[in-house]
């Protein structure tokens, strides 16, 4: 720590020193592509930026001036403002090409699809280096029992972090570099539920992926002008000063830094190119951010999925669904169902920013246009849809790659592709045979697809007041104890079943390495934008909007497993439901259960489906409904008891009085089981 400290403190004497020598180029200080000398714009630059596309003339002033503060900052040796039409991305493509950071995908499987190889350092979110900055430590924490560690929430002062990043981390972080000023659109440009941003970043793979996942350039642009929209959030991003790095993959993870200022409308991130940390629209932004203005605007941005499922007798209703990352949210959200009559048609895969409108319907968009999909596991059984989606115009991150220009995931072994035909390099460049101990992708690959090619893309799934959502789904991976079902028994239980979620650890965070069952309230615990307790409290609050239809709250678990200890020994356990297309059934019942159809009964849990009310006809082999609904006694009051201690040691102070409440009648339900 202390010595990297150092070097960052030995670079801010290089930068100071070169600033000086920039001082004596200001009267040479133009914007060459724009035609205009930053004097005009009232600016004082040190040095020169020549606008190399597009013109600083298409930004409005706040956002120009914006630019030019961060462009001083960072130095980059020019600036590309994007019109994100198709001929810039295609020389940017061929640029990445060129620098060896994208590789084509030649096999004719695919059609116009790359390959990423990162650093082997930059391959996940990296959650411990990922910051709230507000005033107060306890705006974005609740406070933990003394002692304990802190898990819900990680804050730095602004100034500190302030002080990390401007003098420390940006300052010359471009140099040698294009910024990039990506202007961008989170929803449909124009829709009353949409947001806008701009993204200074020096990493071309960034532009493009960011074309993919948001509507972006001229349009916005076109639109701000315009509408004369002032609001916009303010994404600064560079891979970092990369001394002596692979030259296709720049970053700088030692000194990786991600901070929100939630009440700056602002992100800053620095050092990784990677995802979540470098795609500034989607978790910092579409969430993070997101989730604190949707706070004091009164609506909710989660990480959930929206579905459209029809039924046989064509009535169509929106369902939203949370699960963990990496729990399947994109397989459910393109579902195949195997009930015959029904469809399944997909609005987002992952983010949705919902709010009730006049007429008291809980009003839903995806502010995303494209899916940043977990790529190991996704096959024609698994997702064909996906797997159709992805075979063009997609950029893969850290798959493996056969001699003949196929790309290759584990999952996807059936496919037509003989593996003891083919060579196949993995990810981080070794030689992978079927035989080999390491996985040939990185468990945490990744495909950037544009959302408007996946054949079963919702009709609405642009419609600028969004689609009204009846149920709302809450879930995760749990081998035990958790039923494939229940609905809560109104908006209060829905609020605590999600605050109280818990769920088998996956590849999606860094840290995400050991398997345990870990607690992730609404599957936001790395994407909080402001107190946790608090954010309970706004849900609490989101039930009480006047005349607000509540969509109804359900628990699912798609993953329960066998008892062990009822097999014979040595035995692994299998899973006792068998997912994917079949969870239409659960999704069958949910749809009666939102019609109020008299299918549930209680149980201490919550409402669970009557005898003979989840559709399980033609299902083989047999399903254990027995076991897949067990409520035991026993593994209740243990998970009751995980849950007051886990609010006990984090939430001590912050937890809304009505969920102290919801969590005494739970324990008082479980405790009078037979
Ligand atoms: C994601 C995640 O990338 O949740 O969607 O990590
Ligand atoms: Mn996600």
């Amino acid at each position: 720590m202390i010595f990297s400290s150092l070097r960052h403190l030995f670079l801010l004497e290089q930068v100071s020193a070169s600033r000086l020598s920039y001082l004596t180029h200001m009267a040479s200080t133009q914007f060459i592509g724009g035609r205009r000398r930053a004097s005009e714009y009232g600016l004082q630059l040190k040095r020169t930026f020549s606008v190399i596309h597009g013109s600083l003339d298409w930004l409005t002033p706040e956002a120009r001036e914006y630019v030019v503060e961060k462009a001083r900052l960072c130095q980059p040796e020019n600036i590309h403002v994007c019109d994100g039409s198709e001929a810039e991305n295609a020389a940017l493509v061929d640029q990445m090409v060129r620098a060896g950071t994208l590789k084509k995908i030649t096999s004719d499987k695919f059609e116009n699809c790359y390959l990423a190889l990162t650093d082997k350092r930059d391959i996940a979110r990296v959650e411990r280096k990922t910051y709230i900055c507000m005033e107060k430590e306890k705006d974005a924490c609740p406070t933990v029992r003394f002692g304990s560690k802190a898990f819900l929430g990680n804050w730095m002062s602004v100034e500190s972090m302030d002080f990390q990043m401007n003098r420390l981390r940006f300052p010359n972080s471009m140099a040698g570099r294009t910024m990039y000023v990506i202007p961008f659109s989170m929803g449909p440009v124009g829709s009353p539920l949409a947001k806008y941003g701009f993204e200074l970043t020096d990493s071309p793979y960034v532009v493009s992926s960011m074309r993919i996942m948001t509507r972006m350039g001229k349009s916005v642009l076109d639109y701000l002008q315009q509408s004369g929209e002032k609001q916009f959030i303010r994404c600064l991003h560079s891979v970092g000063r990369s001394l002596g790095m692979l030259s296709s993959w720049p970053c700088d993870p030692e000194n990786t830094l991600i901070a929100h200022f939630p009440h700056r409308n602002e992100v800053c991130s620095y050092g990784s190119g990677y995802g979540g940390n470098s795609l500034l629209g989607k978790k910092c932004f579409a969430l993070r951010l997101a989730s604190s203005l949707a706070q004091r605007e009164m609506w909710l941005a989660e990480h959930m999925l929206i579905l459209g499922i029809t039924n046989p007798e064509g009535k169509k209703k929106y369902i939203a669904a949370a699960f963990p990352s990496a729990c399947g949210k994109t397989n459910l959200a393109m579902l195949k169902p195997t009930l015959p009559g029904w469809k399944v048609e997909c609005v987002g895969d992952d983010i949705a920013w919902m709010r009730f409108d006049s007429e008291g319907n809980l009003r839903g968009i995806n502010p995303e246009s494209g899916f940043f999909g977990v790529v190991p596991g996704t096959s024609m059984k698994t997702n064909p849809y996906a797997m159709k989606a992805i075979h063009k115009n997609t950029i893969f991150t850290n798959v493996a790659m056969t001699k003949d220009g196929d790309a290759y995931w584990e999952g996807m072994e059936d496919e037509d592709l003989d593996l003891d035909e083919v060579e196949v390099t993995s990810w981080d460049h070794r030689r992978w045979t079927r035989e080999s101990e390491f996985t040939a992708a990185h468990k945490n690959s990744r495909f950037c697809s544009p959302a408007h090619q996946l054949e079963i893309i919702d009709p609405a799934w642009e419609d600028p007041k969004g689609v009204p959502i009846e149920a709302i789904l809450f879930g995760g991976r749990r081998e035990r104890v958790v039923p494939l079902v229940y609905e809560s028994n109104d908006w209060t239980h829905g609020v605590f079943t999600g605050a109280s979620m818990r769920s088998l650890t996956t590849a999606a965070s860094l840290e995400g390495t050991v398997r345990r069952v870990n607690h992730d309230p609404f599957a936001m615990r790395p994407f909080l934008g402001y107190n946790c307790g608090q954010y309970f409290q706004h849900w609490l609050d989101m039930g009480k909007v006047a005349n607000a239809k509540l969509p109804k709250i359900f628990y699912v678990n798609w993953f329960r497993k066998e008892e062990r200890s009822k097999l014979p020994g040595g035995q692994d356990p299998k899973f006792l439901w068998p997912g994917f297309g079949e969870n239409s059934r659960v999704l069958e019942w949910i749809f009666r259960r939102t019609d109020n159809e008299d299918v549930a009964i209680s149980s201490p849990i919550g409402l669970v489906p009557k005898y003979g009310a989840l559709n399980i006809e033609g299902l083989t082999p047999a399903v254990d409904m027995e076991n897949l609904f067990a409520i035991r006694k026993d593994d209740w009051v243990r998970e009751v008891q995980g849950i007051r201690e886990f609010f006990e040691d984090q939430l001590p102070e912050d937890l809304p009085g009505p969920l102290w409440t919801e969590l005494k009648k739970l324990e008082d339900r479980v405790a009078s089981m037979p």
